[in-house]
């Protein structure tokens, strides 16, 4: 009986919204073919989360040689006390939240200053993620109210209705996936929708030895490069196709012009693919590679570029102690 009464309680601090506008597959379709047949043929990285990817990163932010996931958590369990004591009356948004595990450095903050009520509102593509994160986050926090969005968050942050000053997370470095210009691009579109004092927490992945960051998407164990070649598996049944994974290698490496990490996958030999939603093959020579995935790494030039390119005031660059991740704090002035 009192279990049934905890779920009603915990559920009544929980309400999940779908917003989002189906994206419908001829699209998806439409966008993977012509990759495929680029010049520089590419597959964009958001195809690397269907259920077996998104396991598959959840296992390499645990791998040693992956330093970001844990850099970033230990810079936030050090500034989450004072963060929490200054705006702790802010709700707190999170971009892409994935697992609980960063926004609940914030919240046992908030927690372990008695803040009287706290809300919650993450914002992903995955209504039935936000549920499972909501429902586990409201029993660890009695003050907590969890209010999810199921949104495209790059096109429809400013439909969120709100009337609190907001800390706005953005964590893992997942900026980092967009090219430079597309992530100025977004941020300027996030700093317009936002209002006067909210704070923004962009986590950055910042240059660093290229033997590091090779060795953090080289893994020995190999599990970057079966994430890699999963979105093989993730475009075969997007597009009807009949990429076989043993044809690829996997290729990860620091293009230093561009300070970013490069994925591709590499054809071992002459390939000719088909799909059931198109006539002609896809032809890939031997050697030819696709291109899965851009990881950029900052330094203060960037961050500078950043203000110049969104307005927003930067407040404090949080970082550990070799400087290899950031999280940093900007505000809407
Ligand atoms: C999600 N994103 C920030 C990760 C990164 O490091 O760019 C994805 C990843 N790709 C290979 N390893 C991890």
């Amino acid at each position: 009986m009192n279990y049934v009464n905890e779920e009603v309680i915990t559920a009544s601090r929980i309400s999940i919204t779908n917003l989002l506008q189906e994206i419908g597959p001829n699209e998806v379709i439409r966008e993977i073919v012509s990759g495929l047949r680029a010049e520089q043929k590419t597959i964009s990285s958001k195809y690397f989360y269907n259920r077996t990817g998104s396991i598959l990163f959840e296992e390499i932010t645990r791998l040693e040689e992956y330093y970001p996931t844990r850099t970033e958590k230990s810079i936030l369990k050090e500034i989450a006390p004072d963060l929490m004591k200054q705006y702790g009356e802010f709700e707190i948004i999170e971009l892409g939240p994935g697992d609980n595990s960063k926004v609940s450095i914030l919240l046992s903050a908030a927690k372990d200053l008695n803040l009287a009520s706290m809300r919650y509102l993450p914002l992903d593509i995955s209504q039935a993620a936000l549920s499972v994160s909501a429902a586990e986050l409201v029993r660890s926090y009695p003050n907590l109210h969890v209010e999810g969005y199921a949104v495209d968050f790059l096109s429809q942050f400013g439909t969120i209705e709100r009337e609190h000053p907001a800390i706005i997370c953005f964590f893992g470095s997942t900026i980092g996936n967009f090219e430079w210009d597309a992530s100025l691009e977004l941020l300027r579109n996030l700093s317009g929708k936002m209002k006067k004092g909210d704070v923004l927490l962009l986590g950055m992945d910042m240059v660093k030895p290229a033997h590091v960051l090779h060795a953090a998407y080289n893994d020995a164990s190999g599990v970057t490069e079966a994430f890699n070649k999963n979105i093989l598996h993730s475009v075969n049944d997007l597009i009807k196709s009949d990429f076989n994974t043993e044809d690829f290698n996997h290729l990860a490496f620091y293009n230093k012009k561009k300070s970013r990490i490069e994925m591709h996958l590499v054809a071992k030999r002459d390939l000719s693919i088909h799909s059931e939603y198109i006539r002609e093959e896809i032809l890939l020579k031997k050697g030819e590679t696709i291109h899965t995935e851009n990881s950029h790494k900052y330094n203060s030039r960037h961050i500078r570029e950043i203000v110049k390119s969104t307005g927003l005031q930067l407040n404090q660059t949080h970082t550990d102690e070799k400087g290899w991740f950031a999280v940093t704090e900007f505000q809407k002035a």
